[in-house]
């Protein structure tokens, strides 16, 4: 989603605003604008890359001490120059704004600053802010509080950063329901919607939180915030602290591609993650919290809310938390649960999946489902800071690093790790757990870095597999039982970086319509382990087989399915048991991925999509 960096220094500021915007470059654009103060605000926009941002910012030779810059991912407005950041408001001063989220009430605030003789040139919602800054501005004549004044105006979400001609040593930041930090450098003082855009400068974070207003100078900043029932305001101070994060884990090292880095980053990512039970004797649910056993104790069902691939974690998580806990789980795509009048049982712990923590609809849900009745809330996530983190009850934090390629991957395998953790917990509680199956989970747990290891060695086959599938429109991905939830996170990483469409399906309903579609031209990829489900399975492949589809076969090495003529195999080391879901989705990983390169997309930056999704 849209990436947002300012920065007011005593130096030249725009080599630090474009390097932020190439750290943010992974969260997906359509167009990019830097605004500096320089006599004046001076503004470029393009709708190409972020490079050719640079080319034309030194072709101008455009420099200054204070700016701010931008990436767009249009939801308002198509993507061209003309609706790209930063946008102006001319009436009165010249403001600057920069914007990430949606102003759901824009087209009525719209209206009315028409009527005040406001001229609009863009089609964005984001454009309203400005012209709110100025018109309030006519009235207070301090920046910081006409900010106060609009963002009171505002529903919806939004990151903004503000600038104004007239007071060129300040910029105003504000967040709600978008992620904003500032960082505190020995030059200067900056602000972004990420940490990787600013360890540049600093590693000295401030994460602002909902209804924050930072006003940065070069030498100082101060926070104010907006009480939500008062509507007062008032100067906070919010810790500063230190980021752990490294330059190397948001750079791409020896690899071509983040997927790629982060597909193979999967043993160490899933080790890091289960660090802490990896020495340890038994496994204990303050690994959740310190609150987590008391709130465990009274659980008396678990309901997840997520999106995408961390949707479908969820779905590998019901299976577990069913069979092995015996605790009912529910899962829903958090777009669709915040909108419709489920029932709510206090006792059932509400559990948020996500990657980037800023997931609007995930965030939204939890919130929901928390005013709907039910007590607890647990986050599954990637980021320490993240609104998620900040907003359950109690988390657990994936420890992947940094995830900057679009297709998640490495967040997919450690939230499953953390889901088998959550599962192993709640059977101890439950008492399904004997000491034995607990002492075969810790070792089970020990050994998966290095399974996953092992199954990353399968990748030379699945680069043959992919010269197969670069011409193909279509691919069908069939998996059964746990196995379903993985076929649907294959045929979801397969359409997000190589545009093949592609749909999954439980293998048992192959019969009742999708077979109709089966041809030679139509590839069937089957998620075919050594599990009870296997002899079903694979009468549904000679269902497939007979209709002269082309099979891709991803077997366990103990299997007894067949290679023959259409039948492509590739076995896996061994059964691996309850893990088996995290083996078998590194395959699909590495297929999309290669199937991406063959067919020359871009595999960071698939068309249309963005990382972080920060609006619903
Ligand atoms: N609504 C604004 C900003 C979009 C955004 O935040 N995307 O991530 C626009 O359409 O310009």
């Amino acid at each position: 989603m849209c990436g947002i960096v300012g920065a007011i220094a005593r130096e030249n500021v725009v080599p630090v605003l474009l390097e932020g915007l190439l750290r943010l470059e992974y969260r997906g654009y359509d167009s990019a604008g830097i605004v500096v103060t320089n006599g004046g605000l001076h503004r470029l926009r393009t709708t190409e890359r972020v490079a050719e941002l640079a080319k034309l910012v030194s072709n101008d030779k455009t420099e200054g001490f204070a700016g701010i810059a931008h990436t767009r991912w249009a939801t308002h407005g198509v993507p061209c120059e003309r609706n790209a950041h930063p946008h102006f408001s001319g009436n009165e001063k010249k403001i600057a704004v920069v914007h990430n989220g949606i102003i759901e009430n824009h087209e009525t605030i719209r209206q009315d600053l028409q009527e005040a003789g406001f001229e609009f040139l863009s089609d964005t919602d984001t454009e309203v802010i400005g012209h709110l800054v100025s018109k309030h501005l006519a009235t207070t004549h301090d920046l910081l509080d006409a900010v106060f004044l609009a963002v009171a105006e505002l529903r919806g979400a939004y990151a903004i950063a503000v600038m104004d001609e007239e007071q060129p040593g300040r910029i105003i930041v504000a967040r709600n329901g978008a992620p904003l930090l500032l960082g505190l450098g020995e030059n200067g003082n900056y602000a972004a919607s990420d940490a990787s855009a600013l360890l540049q400068v600093t590693r000295k974070m401030v994460y602002l939180e909902e209804g924050d207003v930072a006003e940065l100078y070069h030498d100082r900043y101060r926070i104010r915030t907006c009480d939500a029932t008062t509507k007062l305001n008032s100067e906070v101070t919010r810790p500063v602290r230190e980021s752990d994060l490294t330059r190397e884990a948001v750079e791409l090292g020896p690899y071509a591609h983040f997927m790629q880095k982060e597909i193979f980053e999967q043993p160490v990512a899933v080790a890091n993650t289960l660090e802490m039970v990896l020495n340890a004797q038994s496994i204990s649910p303050r690994l959740f919290g310190s609150k987590a056993e008391e709130i465990f104790q009274k659980t008396s069902g678990i309901l997840i809310l997520a999106c995408g691939t961390s949707y479908h974690a969820g779905l590998v998580a019901k299976y577990w938390l069913e069979s092995i806990s015996g605790l009912p789980c529910s899962v829903e795509i958090a777009s669709e649960y915040r909108y419709r009048e489920p029932i709510a049982n206090p006792s059932t712990l509400v559990v948020g999946i996500s990657q980037s923590g800023e997931t609007a609809d995930t965030l939204a849900a939890l919130n929901y489902a928390k005013l709907l009745g039910h007590d607890h809330s647990l986050a599954i996530c990637n980021v320490p800071e993240s609104a998620l983190i900040r907003q359950a009850d109690l988390r657990f934090l994936t420890r992947a690093g940094p995830e900057i390629g679009v297709a998640s991957t490495k967040a997919f395998t450690t939230q499953l790790a953390v889901l088998i953790l959550l599962t192993s917990v709640f059977a101890k509680l439950r008492n399904k757990f004997p000491s034995e199956l607990e002492q075969e989970m810790l070792i089970g747990l020990r050994h998966l870095p290095v399974s996953i290891q092992l199954a990353l060695q399968i990748e030379p086959q699945i680069k043959e597999w992919a010269r197969n599938f670069s011409q193909k429109r279509h691919a069908l991905f069939l998996g059964r039982g746990i196995h379903y939830p993985i076929a649907m996170e294959g045929a979801l990483k397969l359409k997000e970086i190589s545009y093949i469409h592609a749909e999954a399906y439980a293998a048992g309903e192959l019969k009742h319509g999708p077979l109709a579609l089966v041809d030679k031209e139509m590839p069937v990829i089957a998620i075919a382990p050594n599990d009870v489900l296997l002899e079903k399975l694979k009468s549904n492949l000679q269902e497939v087989r007979a209709r002269g589809g082309e099979l891709y076969v991803i077997a366990d090495a103990d299997s007894n399915i067949k290679e023959s003529e259409g039948v492509h195999i590739i076995r896996l080391a061994g059964y691996s048991g309850m893990f088996s879901p995290m083996l078998h989705t590194i395959p699909l990983q590495l297929l999309a991925y290669h199937v991406a390169l063959q067919k020359g997309t871009d595999v960071d930056k698939p068309r249309n999509l963005a990382k972080a999704v920060t609006v619903e």
